[in-house]
């Protein structure tokens, strides 16, 4: 008798043979949040207040009020978010259909060359290296770029500001190209602050992660942890952000399933 392919997932979920690894940051009033030049708007934190806690105002139940910017803490990219896909059919957050909120991911390990200068771009060529060893990249594959900076603590050494803006890791403008054409990735995803590294603003185009994927109708993932726990290949991408009505991005669970 053959089980089906969900009762063996079941069944692996439950032995502990897949694991589910949580690629989300703590979201909270000291979650960083991107630190434009300040002509431009700032995005606000997260904050809360609670609206009643067993109390006069709600003598059986807790709960709060919570304010934030859409694109903080770990948090999912929509199309519409850059004014490349602010034309692209589907482009919000309530459009995209839920079978692309679940995707295979190809981790691609920048660890040690983030370490060694934080400026680090990912290339065409680091992609293709990578893929002689594990393969290609599917179509519709979350692209996940280990830096390890999720480890950092604290929002100065995970901003990483100096005079002249932000100095973190991300991906060339070429690379983007490659990976949203050559390649039909779903989506790139970081463990900075956002997609594009910072010094981004001045790239050709400017901010081309946000330029390129969102243009194309791709989507971004910003702030996730733990990618350390993932290998290269085989782990399957839940990253479903809330259905809010034209939204741009939302903070969301992400979570990976690793056989
Ligand atoms: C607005 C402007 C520039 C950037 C961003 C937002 C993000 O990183 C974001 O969270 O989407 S680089
Ligand atoms: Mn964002």
């Amino acid at each position: 008798m053959s089980t089906s392919l969900l009762t063996q997932l079941a069944d692996a979920l439950r032995s502990g043979a897949v694991k589910v690894v949580d690629l989300t940051q703590p979201l909270g009033p000291d979650t960083p949040v991107i630190d434009l030049p300040p002509i431009f708007a700032a995005s606000p934190g997260f904050s809360s207040e609670v609206i009643s806690r067993y109390d006069d105002k709600g003598p059986a139940w807790y709960w709060n009020t919570i304010r934030l910017g859409e694109h903080t803490g770990t948090h999912f990219d929509a199309p519409v978010h850059w004014i490349t896909g602010a034309q692209l059919p589907d482009n919000t957050l309530d459009k995209i259909p839920a079978r692309k909120l679940v995707g295979p991911a190809c981790v691609i390990d920048c660890s040690r060359e983030a370490a060694a200068d934080n400026d680090f771009l990912l290339t065409p060529e680091f992609v293709l290296a990578w893929e002689e060893q594990h393969g290609k990249i599917p179509p519709g594959a979350w692209v996940l770029m280990r830096t390890d900076w999720s480890k950092r603590q604290g929002r100065d050494a995970f901003l990483n500001m100096r005079e002249d803006g932000s100095h973190t890791p991300g991906f060339t403008p070429d690379c983007v190209r490659f990976l949203a054409f050559e390649r039909d990735v779903l989506g790139v995803g970081v463990e900075c602050v956002g997609t594009d590294a910072g010094q981004a603003a001045t790239f050709d185009p400017p901010f081309p992660a946000h330029n390129i994927m969102q243009g194309s109708g791709r989507f971004g993932l910003a702030s996730l942890a733990n990618l350390d726990q993932l290998p290269p290949t085989g782990a399957i991408v839940i990253a479903a952000p809330l259905k809010i009505v034209d939204g741009s991005g939302s903070p969301l669970r992400v979570l990976a399933l690793v056989g």
